[in-house]
């Protein structure tokens, strides 16, 4: 079995207890072992009662998140990086407190799409902010993962290979990559390539089709992905994302620039999601035995 999860934005853009009970049953009954939730507010969310649901129902959970621009940890204003910090470590105390280990995401830079280039001053800034976030999230038992996204949503790290690189300037033992196929098809030179090459530095996977609806329908090759996930032993989370102007969040779906319609009809569509990353694990495993069956004569 594998271990899939699902973006809360698949059910609810919402935060109200109704809007996230309906997302956490969804998930649980459609076989996810996991939800990912964008970040939630603890003054407008009931934590304690969140994390209890999850337990219930033997869900595990991450957060995601992107920077804001008044929350830039690239910034050349001390005050907008302090910003980010702030929104950092409260990030990471929800992962915490809501019973997770993982906080995914935007988090070296700010989320969207930039009108300058990043210079070396920013991300220095950037790495030595992140090192000393990363310690206080060693303490609350976090990862941070960090999010490859494509050119118009970020301008520091758009593939693996640079956040290899960001990591190691981090020094930090708990700073991962957050890979997205979404992404990686757009930058990437070679995705399943890309995913062989970071393997031991990746903490977290989202599967996305290129036009983020629905899994198979767009022009991802799947397969090569699942080989490469099969290959390097991935045995951690996978989760699903796609957005769709049926479930609209104010922010996000400016910043990710969802204008059309893919789906409305969100529980045949992760039922969908699910049975195909299950499929493609499954197949990716029987085809890594065949390669190494020597076949001899009996
Ligand atoms: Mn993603």
């Amino acid at each position: 079995m594998s271990k899939i999860g699902v973006h809360s934005f698949v059910w609810s853009a919402g935060s109200s207890r109704a809007e996230l009970e309906k997302a956490l049953e969804s998930t649980h009954k459609l076989g996810f072992k996991l939800i990912e939730f964008s970040y939630l507010d603890p003054a407008q969310v009931d934590v304690g009662w969140l994390s209890g649901r999850l337990r219930d129902l033997g869900l595990d959970v991450a957060i995601s998140m992107g920077l804001p621009p008044e929350g830039d940890i690239s910034s050349d204003d001390g005050a907008v990086v302090a910003k980010g910090v702030d929104i950092l470590d409260k990030a990471v105390a929800l992962v915490r407190d809501l019973g997770g280990s993982k906080l995914a995401g935007i988090l070296s830079s700010s989320h969207g799409k930039q009108e300058r280039t990043l210079t070396r001053k920013g991300w220095d800034t950037s790495v030595a902010t992140l090192s000393k976030v990363a310690d206080r999230a060693r303490a609350a038992g976090v990862t941070l993962n960090l999010e490859i996204v494509n050119r118009f949503e970020s301008n520091m790290l758009n593939t693996a290979a640079q956040g290899m690189a960001y990591i190691r300037d981090t020094g930090a033992s708990n700073i991962f990559l957050h890979l997205d196929t979404f992404h990686m098809n757009i930058e990437e030179a070679d995705v399943g390539l890309a995913i062989r090459h970071a393997a031991d530095r990746i903490g977290y996977v989202h599967i996305g089709e290129s036009h983020r609806g629905y899994l198979g329908t767009g022009t991802i090759d799947f397969s090569a992905i699942f080989d490469a996930l099969v290959a390097i032993g991935w045995d951690d989370y996978v989760t699903f994302e796609s957005f769709s102007t049926t479930i609209v969040d104010k922010d996000l779906s400016l910043k990710t620039a969802i204008w059309r319609n893919l789906w409305t009809d969100n529980v045949a569509l992760a039922g969908h999601a699910h049975r195909f990353i299950e499929l493609g694990l499954q197949t990716a495993r029987r085809k890594a035995e065949l390669v190494a069956m020597p076949h001899l004569p009996a």
